[in-house]
C-alpha cells in the first residue's frame, strides 16, 4: 500500500459561498505521485475549529499520513500564495463567524500551549517550487487568528510533519490544486530523502 500525504482545504464561510481551497484539494483525491509513490488523500474541512480537528483526527487515524498540507483562503484578492511559517496560540474573530455562527474574542487554541509553533514542512523548497511553477509566493509569519491559524496550530502540535498554505480568495480551484500538488511533490521528496534504510 502506498504511503499517503493528506491535503486539505476549507469549505464555505462568511461571505464566501465557495472556497477554492477545499474545492482545489478535492480535485487531487486519490492521485498518486508516481516518482515518489505517495497517494494523495484529500478533505474539505468545515470552518469550525472543533469539527475541523475532529475530522482531521479521523483522517489521521484512518490514513496515517506521512505529512499533512492544509490550505485556506486569506483575505487579500490581490495577494499572493503564502507559505505559512508559524501558527499562533491565539483565536480572535469578531467579524466573520465560523459556520456555527460563533464569534470569538481573545481566546487560545490550546490552553497552556506554546505561544507559537512552526511548520514542519520544507518551506523554503516549497516556496521556490511554487515560484518556479508560476505562483507569486511569499513566506508569511502571520496566518491570522481565525480557523485557519487555529487548525494549523493544532496540526503543528501533532507528530506528523504538517504545514499550511494560504491562497488568494480569488484563486481558481484548479490553481489551488496545482499549488498543493507542487507542495506535495516537494514534501514527498523530503520524506524520501529522510528515509533511513535499515
Ligand atoms: N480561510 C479562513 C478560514 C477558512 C479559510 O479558508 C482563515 O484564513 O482563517
Amino acid at each position: 500500500m502506498n504511503e499517503t500525504i493528506l491535503l486539505t482545504g476549507f469549505g464555505p464561510f462568511g461571505s464566501h459561498e465557495r472556497n477554492p481551497s477545499g474545492e482545489g484539494a478535492d480535485l487531487l483525491a486519490d492521485q498518486v505521485l508516481d516518482a515518489e509513490g505517495f497517494r494523495l488523500v484529500t478533505a474539505t474541512l468545515p470552518v469550525q475549529l472543533e469539527a475541523a480537528t475532529a475530522l482531521l483526527q479521523e483522517l489521521i487515524s484512518e490514513h496515517a499520513p506521512s505529512a499533512i498540507i492544509a490550505s485556506g483562503i486569506h483575505k487579500d484578492p490581490a495577494g499572493c500564495y503564502q507559505v505559512e511559517l508559524l501558527a499562533k496560540n491565539e483565536l480572535q474573530y469578531d467579524e466573520v463567524p465560523d459556520i456555527d455562527g460563533n464569534l470569538i474574542q481573545d481566546a487560545q487554541v490550546e490552553a497552556e500551549g506554546p505561544p507559537q509553533v512552526v511548520s514542519t514542512l520544507p518551506l523554503a523548497k516549497i516556496k521556490i517550487a511554487l515560484e518556479s511553477a508560476g505562483f507569486q509566493t511569499e513566506l508569511s509569519e502571520d496566518a491570522g487568528r481565525h480557523v485557519c491559524n487555529a487548525v494549523f496550530y493544532w496540526l503543528a502540535r501533532q507528530e506528523v510533519p504538517a504545514g499550511f498554505l494560504h491562497v488568494p480568495p480569488t484563486s481558481a480551484p484548479q490553481e489551488v490544486a496545482r499549488a498543493l500538488r507542487v507542495a506535495a511533490i516537494v514534501t514527498a521528496g523530503r520524506l524520501v530523502e529522510r528515509r533511513v534504510e535499515v
